[in-house]
């Protein structure tokens, strides 16, 4: 008890070689967090803690749709420890949260009776344990007033979601049908949720007018900007602390409910107050992939050249809040073909808010078409990798301009050749293990290539060591190791000698761990911080008549071990002696990137490529499926440690496999409730569904920002269910056109 989680205990990273033996980036250095997770020395929300504070438990609404006519709480505020119930009629009035793209909220929760969805917090128990707020909170009765809900698919009009344009270029329909071969298909994938680990929660506590919020999440910066404008305070009057979380996979990009309430729930009652979700409400209160239904309509000339692609689907949504969308974004940027029409439309469904998860809409239309492609490569009995091969772009099909990289062809080529591709006989049915049948399937993969508002300050001190700062969660991808490596060569330090600092909005802010741009947008803004922290040296020591750099321009600089010198030069004037002639116990810059194109309009930026090759076992009399090997080929630009990166690629294999064969969150369709709400009726993968797996990076550094970082954290899902189940077709002749794939699909 009584420990005020304050600051990270991260310790600076190990260096494991002479700190001359520059560059850091590119080497395989293990986690600095981890020996503090693996000790439990590693501060999560759930360990925050201090004195007088209460705990919260959610009730939440056991119809889809209608309004709460009544809480009968006096039961459970009779129970000894129970300090409060809060409901719509005693919870604060909110103001709407901001109009951030990705990461608006949803509604303010408990501001009136309606219920939009089964799960929707109705009201929030306040206790002196957190024993006592769950067991009270069972003994709150609600009756409501239920009004039919829309729950299936087609109970909803499709409406366009504002901020995926329908996108068209040349002539769908007259390629279609001239074409010499077609595929016409609809493609359904499941909900999945993103389940981390880590439950998550927040502690609030107020003093006066500000408030500090210990959270669970991918976006500290977002999220105290949410609190600010839904409770009226200046942001400077919030702080929101997030240094270590137990996973995100997308569900921790928003200002969900949860942190609202425990803010609110604080300010009512003058006491800091916890909420923690519990295993089943991680179903329900932070978001999950929603269910798609999409339709594709693929053709191509005899010689397997894509000559048309119309893909259009359907995303399940909240009443109150879209779906993010973005499930055939990536269709009209992935192959060069001259014909492409995409639409996503939103359906306002009487179900949970939905959010992001690994590859959102990635995943799921890059299954379709991947799918879509084998079926054709199929029909014009065109081997699938070179289908591929074939429809490759180098430039960006969309604009026309070059992509800033692409390896695209090498990972398909380089692919085939660790997987054996060479061996494969294309007949389905036609290859064997004893009993056994075995399918081999390939896809490709496209994720784009972002940058996102992001600062990061730089501080020198006398010593010769460094400190970096940045707002952003480090969310279990190695953040902490990697900004260590960068800022150690930018500096001319080992990783040892830079004190790195994060996921706390006092420091700069910083977009979210989020589309796979955190690693690329820190560490271009860090490039930056160091380039002006030259600028400053060069200003100092302009005005010094003591230093033997005077009158040097910044690019003369070089920032070395202990201080500055001339490039070229072996004399160092030393941190220490430059500081104290000017009087200051250390220097500071900040590096800012707003995302912008720098390019001069020459390039489009790349993201991230893959190719994966799978082969499966399929059991056939009791429909027994077993992944075999995966082979993942990727092109993430520069690579900035490959041991974490390998890492990032096998967590999302794991990941696809688990979307292609195990995950699937059945809502009831009577009363909307999650029927598999907890995670031994979910399935997940288990090591025992999850064979060797083949990482490999190809691809030159990226030409679009000085770094030539991009993103590795989720590309490693995509086109691996569709690989899967292209390698079922492969095994048992059968199209299976939804995710996942189940037993009873192959009995
Ligand atoms: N990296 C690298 N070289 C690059 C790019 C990245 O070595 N060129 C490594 C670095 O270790 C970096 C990591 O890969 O820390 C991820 O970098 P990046 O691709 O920029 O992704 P983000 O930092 O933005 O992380 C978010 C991303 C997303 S969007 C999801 S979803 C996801 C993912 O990361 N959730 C994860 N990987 C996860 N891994 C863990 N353990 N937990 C999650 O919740
Ligand atoms: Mo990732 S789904 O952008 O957090």
């Amino acid at each position: 008890m009584t420990t005020y989680v304050t600051a990270p205990a991260v310790d600076r990273p190990t260096a494991t070689e002479p700190a001359t033996a520059t560059p850091w980036v590119g080497r395989d250095l293990t986690r600095v967090d981890g020996p503090h997770k693996i000790a439990g020395r590693a501060p999560y929300s759930s360990d925050a803690d201090v004195p007088g504070m209460l705990h919260a438990a959610l009730v939440t609404s056991t119809i889809a749709h209608g309004r709460v006519t009544d809480v009968r709480a006096a039961e459970a505020l009779a129970l000894a420890g129970v300090v409060d119930v809060l409901t719509w009629r005693n919870f604060p009035r909110l103001a709407p949260g901001p109009e951030v793209p990705l990461g608006w909220p949803p509604p303010p929760p408990l501001q009136d009776d309606g219920i939009g969805f089964h799960g929707q917090p109705v009201a929030v128990v306040l206790a002196e344990t957190l024993e006592q707020a769950h067991e009270a909170a069972r003994r709150v009765e609600v009756d409501y007033e239920e009004q039919p809900a829309r729950l299936a698919l087609d109970d909803a009009e499709p409406e366009p979601i504002p901020w995926v344009p329908d996108s068209s270029r040349g002539d769908t329909g007259a390629a279609w049908r001239s074409a010499a071969a077609r595929v016409e298909l609809e493609y359904r994938t499941a909900e999945n949720v993103n389940n981390p680990l880590g439950l998550m929660g927040a502690l609030a506590v107020w003093d006066g007018d500000r408030v500090d919020v210990h959270d669970s999440t991918q976006w500290p910066t977002l999220v105290r900007r949410g609190i600010a404008t839904m409770f009226g305070v200046p942001l400077a009057g919030v702080r929101v602390r997030s240094p270590f979380l137990g996973g995100g996979f997308g569900a921790g990009l928003i200002t969900w409910d949860y942190k609202v309430l425990a803010v609110g729930a604080a300010r009512v009652t003058g006491r800091p107050v916890k909420l923690m979700l519990t295993r089943p409400q991680m179903f329900t209160q932070v978001g999950h992939r929603p269910e798609t239904r999409q339709t594709l309509r693929v053709s191509a000339a005899a010689d397997g050249t894509l000559t048309s692609v119309e893909h259009r689907a359907l995303v399940a949504g909240a009443v109150e809040r879209l779906p993010l969308g973005l499930v055939t974004a990536a269709t009209a940027h992935g192959y060069a073909c001259p014909n492409v029409t995409t639409s996503d439309r939103a359906l306002r469904l009487h179900r949970r808010y939905s959010s992001a998860m690994r590859g959102p809409g990635e995943h799921e239309g890059n299954a379709a078409l991947e799918v879509a492609l084998d079926e054709l490569a199929e029909q014009l009995a065109i081997d699938p990798v070179e289908l591929r091969l074939r429809n490759l772009s180098t430039v960006d099909p969309a604009s026309g301009l070059p992509w800033s990289s692409t390896a695209l062809a090498e990972c398909l080529r380089l692919g085939a050749e660790r997987f054996g591709w060479g061996d494969r006989d294309p007949r389905p049915r036609s290859m064997r293990d004893g009993d056994l049948l075995v399918g081999w399937g390939v896809a490709a993969a496209a994720y784009g290539g972002y940058e996102l508002p992001t600062s990061v300050r730089v501080t020198v001190y006398p010593d010769g060591s460094a400190a970096v700062r940045n707002a952003a969660t480090d969310i279990g991808t190695g953040t902490y190791t990697i900004v260590g490596q960068i800022a150690a060569d930018l500096l001319g330090l080992a990783p040892d000698q830079v004190d790195v600092d994060m996921g706390d909005t006092e420091m700069p802010p910083s977009a979210q761990s989020g589309g796979s741009a955190l690693a690329g947008s820190v560490a271009h803004a860090l490039h930056r911080a160091v380039d002006r922290l030259r600028d400053t040296v060069a200003e100092l020591v302009a005005t010094d008549a003591d230093s033997a750099l005077g009158g040097a321009a910044a690019d003369e600089l070089e920032l070395v071990a202990g201080g500055v010198r001339m490039v070229g030069s072996t004399d160092i004037e030393r941190w220490s002696d430059l500081l104290a002639r000017s009087g200051l116990e250390s220097l500071s810059s900040e590096g800012t990137v707003d995302g912008s194109d720098t390019s001069g309009g020459t390039m489009a930026r790349a993201g991230a490529f893959g190719a994966r090759f799978v082969e499966v076992v399929i059991d056939p009399v009791i429909g027994r499926l077993r992944v075999r090997r995966v082979v993942s080929v990727n092109d993430c630009g520069r690579v900035l440690n490959p041991l974490l990166a390998r890492s990032q690629i096998l967590g999302g294999t794991v990941g696809g496999i688990g979307a292609a064969l195990f995950e699937d969150v059945t809502v009831d369709p009577d009363t909307g409730r999650v029927a598999n709400g907890t995670l031994a009726d979910y399935l997940v993968p288990t090591h025992a569904d999850v064979p060797d797996i083949d990482v490999t990076f190809v691809g030159d550094p990226d030409r679009f920002t000085p770094t030539g970082v991009k993103g590795v954290g989720e590309v490693g899902l995509i086109g691996v269910a569709p690989a899967i189940a292209n390698a079922v077709h492969h095994a048992t002749g059968r199209r299976i056109r939804h995710l996942p794939i189940h037993l009873e699909d192959l009995l």
